[in-house]
C-alpha cells in the first residue's frame, strides 16, 4: 500500500454538508455520483494530497444507513489507490485479512474497489480502489 486516494466520510445529507467543505474550509468540489450497488450518493473533494469521499446514504438500507443509525456521521473509511486489485486482494487473504468480498465491486467513478473486514484491521474499514485505465476513476 503506497498511498491514501481517499477518506470516506458518513454524512446525513451532502446538500447541507458541503457548504461546510466549500465556503468554510475552502476546499474544492471534484463531483456528485450515485453509487446505486452501495446505495450510496458520493460528494468527492478535493483536500490537496488526498480526496475526501462524503457519502450520503440512498434510502434506509446499506452500508452507510446503517452505519450512521449506529454510529452517526462521521470518518467512515480510508480508501488506499492500489494498482492490479485482484492481485493485492489475494496476497491480503494469504496474510490472513479478513476481506469483505472475493471480487472487486465497481465504485465510484467506475473504480474497482474492495473492503477490509474492520476486525482484520484493528477497528479501521479500509478499502482498496483501483481506478485502471478509467479516465474519470474516483473523480
Ligand atoms: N469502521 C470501523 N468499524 C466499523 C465500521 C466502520 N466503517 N462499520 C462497522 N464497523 C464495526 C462495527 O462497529 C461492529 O463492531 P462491533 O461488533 O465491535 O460492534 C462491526 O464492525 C460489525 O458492524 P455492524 O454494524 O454489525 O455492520 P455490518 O457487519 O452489517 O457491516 C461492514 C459492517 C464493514 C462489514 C459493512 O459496512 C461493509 O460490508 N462495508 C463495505 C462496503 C461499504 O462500506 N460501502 C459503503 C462505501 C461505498 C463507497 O465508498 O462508494
Amino acid at each position: 500500500m503506497k498511498k491514501v486516494d481517499h477518506i470516506g466520510i458518513a454524512v446525513r445529507d451532502i446538500t447541507n454538508a458541503l457548504p461546510h467543505y466549500i465556503d468554510t474550509l475552502g476546499l474544492t468540489l471534484l463531483g456528485i455520483e450515485e453509487v446505486e450497488n452501495q446505495k450510496v450518493k458520493v460528494a468527492f473533494i478535493d483536500a490537496g494530497n488526498v480526496k475526501l469521499e462524503l457519502l450520503e446514504p440512498i434510502g434506509e438500507e446499506g452500508a452507510i444507513a446503517k452505519f450512521i443509525e449506529k454510529r452517526g456521521e462521521g470518518i467512515h473509511h480510508i480508501a488506499f489507490g492500489v494498482t492490479d486489485i485482484r492481485k493485492r486482494m489475494l496476497e491480503l487473504k494469504e496474510k490472513g485479512v479478513h476481506l469483505l468480498q472475493e471480487e472487486p465491486n465497481v465504485g465510484a467513478g467506475g473504480a474497482d474497489v474492495a473492503f477490509l473486514h474492520p476486525k482484520s484491521s484493528f477497528g479501521v474499514l479500509y478499502e482498496l480502489c483501483d481506478k485502471g485505465d478509467k479516465p474519470n476513476g474516483h473523480l
